[in-house]
């Protein structure tokens, strides 16, 4: 699908690249540590791009470009802090940004790499796991344009069955949880979470009005689980995964090209 891959080697990542900077406010409940695991050294980060932070406070406290805002005291400080990024999210944040700052162009990406949420563990959740994101940036792209993209990309994870449910992301309106029909377990399987990424979060970075971003994401366990047949996450991932599984299974080659 010829799209780029972002860079992801920073798991490290400050609160304002992971949250405000995706037009999400500080009180949401996802901001706070029982969600996200906060450093403690380094606490906070050393620069952000200051005539931008001043766009994002501005349009977090009193909105702008058809925006009323969320009408709140935006603070600096909670921005500085340091976090286990929380999705890969974060990274498309800073690749809209920095594309941005050139003469547009159209650009495909796709992330796959860690993200940690401090949530309970169970068989098939881990405080860690490998989020999975694409996004296209282009001028005037509609919610058809993601619905069309999200065809061609399940269809080669072998899911063409598909459903699209509203759903709230606080960085994405409209936003469509997506669904597969899963013959196997005879019901419709939670696939993903995608959207069109708001013009609160594209216009304060310096994206020209008629350009739109769509984006999805998925998790990389959860189809691994289900189509090799692993019930629990601690065999895939993780200090006690059997190497000779891995030596003995080739690399995987999902669904039809
Ligand atoms: O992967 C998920 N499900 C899944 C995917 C493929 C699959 O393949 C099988 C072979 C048939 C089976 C299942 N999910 C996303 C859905 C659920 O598992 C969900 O309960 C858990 N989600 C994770 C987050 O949990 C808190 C999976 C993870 C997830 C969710 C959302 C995103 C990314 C990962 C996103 C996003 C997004 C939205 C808008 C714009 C940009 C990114």
């Amino acid at each position: 699908m010829y799209f780029e891959e972002m860079p992801t080697n920073n798991f490290v990542e400050s609160s304002f690249w992971n949250f405000d900077a995706l037009f999400q406010p500080q009180q949401h409940p996802a901001r706070d540590s029982h969600d996200t695991f906060f450093l403690r050294v380094p606490a906070t980060t050393k620069e952000l791009p200051e005539d931008y932070v001043e766009r994002v406070k501005k349009v977090h406290e009193l909105g702008g470009y058809g925006s009323r805002g969320y009408a709140y005291d935006w603070k600096r400080e909670e921005a500085n802090k340091n976090l286990l990024r929380t999705h890969t999210t974060a990274v498309s944040s800073r690749m809209l940004y920095l594309l941005a700052q050139k003469p547009f162009q159209p650009k495909k990406y796709f992330s796959i790499d860690r993200v940690f949420r401090n949530e309970a563990v169970d068989k098939t959740h881990l405080a860690e796991f490998h989020q999975i994101e694409g996004l296209v940036c282009d001028r005037g792209l509609t919610l058809g344009d993601l619905i069309g993209v999200l065809h061609d990309f399940f269809s080669r994870l072998g899911m063409s069955n598909l459903r699209f449910k509203p759903a709230y992301n606080p960085y994405t309106e409209p936003s469509m949880e997506i669904f597969s029909y899963h013959e196997g377990f005879k019901k419709w399987v939670e696939i993903g979470n995608s959207g069109i990424f708001r013009p609160e979060m594209l216009l304060p970075m310096g994206l020209p009005e008629d350009v739109s971003v769509i984006a999805w994401g998925l998790s990389l366990e959860r189809p691994t689980m289900i189509l090799y047949g692993v019930d629990n996450i601690r065999d895939l991932f993780g200090h006690k995964v059997d190497l000779g599984l891995i030596k003995r299974n080739p690399i995987c080659r999902l669904g039809i090209y």
